[in-house]
């Protein structure tokens, strides 16, 4: 039967903005309370979609969230209407109004982890949704994904989904972020890759110091058992600290994987030589050929790694068997970098071709090629079970870049996240948008 990996992109939401939100997110902090341009963004995103669709991939879309969220502001303790509760909290806690404004659900590669029906012990594909607990601005996220999720993937016949972890840091989770799945085809079983940061529960790993170790070892395990992934069927591999506290706050900031191949760079993980060939071995009995291609810190250094987002590329199988590299903008400036990937090219490796995207809203805050996707890889028939309203046609683009140009504002600042018509606004796109993408109701709005 024949197998897809589908790449879902977020969907910019129309109050993307520069809250400074993220410590440990070099671009986050350093782009902090600069004007953003939603419909911009949103745009960029979509350009995404619409070439990878041109190409010849089945591309899907993931919708934004509610913003301000509202109730999250309620549960703080502001009452009154929902005008009143913005603007109290503008008045008296501006860094909590900036967080319940945030659309940061557009990075989908944390939405969830997904193990595709060939590995799980039960044939369905499965997905937890992440707890994203290390921000609060995050950590609001998951109610709302899930439900978009199960709107998208609703046949349980096909799909299984999972509650987010428990709520503490014990068992940050991060989702596809910090998970990369290697196998021969998308169809066959392969050997899941788990990354974490520290173990919450044994203090014999090593943690970073200055920055955040969002994903836990427990957290990573659990969402494997929930999934019946088999121990031939996994990796765990800790992430090297010291790259954390360079600002590689998630692993897809450092490392990226597809099919046979692991693209990461030198300093990305502990242990590395017992991590390859741990992959090696487990994929050897899957039939699979494992392949790494290290990038040496004297090529390309950490700092650059996460200036230029290089590592948080897609990797994307073609027809041909060969693979594209899809980087930001902002790698080809970068001329170590961009020397480094002319070389890639030229070797007779895997990667055979580099497109370049402009994605500088997102890049602002963070958010690379990479963070915008969530994987999912699906045999025929699930693919025919997904909401049709989700994939990426001509149409859809050509709707939804209508509709971004109806609703979205392009420019917004601290002070305009305080207009309670923002929130109208929020609500009157995102009801539209889910007639265009037939997912019923899912958000507060709709269902309260
Ligand atoms: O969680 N940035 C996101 C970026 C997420 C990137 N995702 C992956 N690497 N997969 C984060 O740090 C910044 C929001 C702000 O500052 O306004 C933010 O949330």
């Amino acid at each position: 039967m024949k197998s897809f990996e589908v790449n879902f992109d977020g969907l910019v939401g129309p109050t993307h903005n520069y809250g400074g939100l993220s410590f440990g997110n070099v671009a986050s902090q350093s782009n902090s309370q600069q004007a953003s341009n939603p419909k911009e963004a949103a745009l960029q995103g979509l350009e995404k979609m619409k070439a990878l669709m041109d190409m010849g991939f089945v591309q899907g879309v993931l919708a934004p969230q509610e913003r301000p969220d509202v109730a999250a502001l309620r549960s703080l303790g502001f009452g009154g209407t929902d005008a009143q509760v913005i603007q109290k909290a503008a008045k008296d806690a501006m860094p909590l109004l900036v967080a319940s404004c945030s659309a940061s659900s557009m990075w989908v590669a944390n939405a969830a982890t997904v193990s595709p029906s060939a590995d799980t012990a039960d044939g369905r594909v499965h997905f937890t949704a992440a707890n994203l607990n290390c921000k609060f601005h995050r950590s609001i996220e998951h109610p709302t994904t899930s439900r978009v999720l199960g709107a998208m993937f609703a046949d349980p016949q096909y799909f299984a989904h999972h509650a987010a972890l428990p709520a503490v840091a014990q068992f940050g989770d991060e989702g596809a972020a910090n998970h990369t799945r290697f196998c021969r085809d998308y169809g066959e079983a392969g050997v899941e890759f788990f990354v974490y940061g520290r173990s919450a529960f044994d203090s014999r790993y090593p943690a970073p110091q200055k920055y955040p170790a969002r994903q836990t070892l427990e957290a990573s395990q659990a969402v494997a058992r929930l999934h019946g992934l088999s121990e031939a069927g996994v990796v765990f591999a800790q992430q090297n600290p010291a790259v954390i506290d360079q600002g590689v706050f998630h692993n897809d900031v450092i490392a990226v994987g597809n099919g046979e191949l692991l693209f990461h760079h030198e300093d990305a993980f502990l242990n590395t030589d017992q991590v390859l060939a741990e992959l090696h071995g487990k994929l050897q009995a899957r039939g699979a050929q494992f392949q790494s291609i290290c990038v040496p810190r004297d090529q390309v250094a950490v700092e650059d790694a996460v200036r230029s987002y290089l590592f948080n590329s897609q990797l994307l199988s073609r027809a041909d068997g060969s693979m594209l590299l899809i980087v930001p903008e902002e790698c080809r400036s970068n001329p170590r970098v961009w020397q480094y990937l002319q070389s890639l090219t030229a070797c007779g490796g895997p990667v055979r071709e580099v497109k370049v995207f402009d994605l500088k809203q997102s890049m602002q805050n963070g958010g690379g090629p990479a963070c915008l996707r969530l994987r999912v890889a699906l045999k025929e028939t699930e693919l025919a079970a997904v909401n049709p309203g989700v994939i990426m046609t001509p149409a859809l683009y050509g709707t939804l870049t209508r509709w971004v140009s109806k609703h979205y504002r392009d420019a917004l600042r601290e002070s305009d996240l305080a207009d309670p018509q923002l929130l109208l606004e929020c609500r009157t796109a995102l009801d539209e948008l889910t007639q265009i993408l037939k997912l019923g109701a899912v958000y507060p709005f709709q269902i309260n």
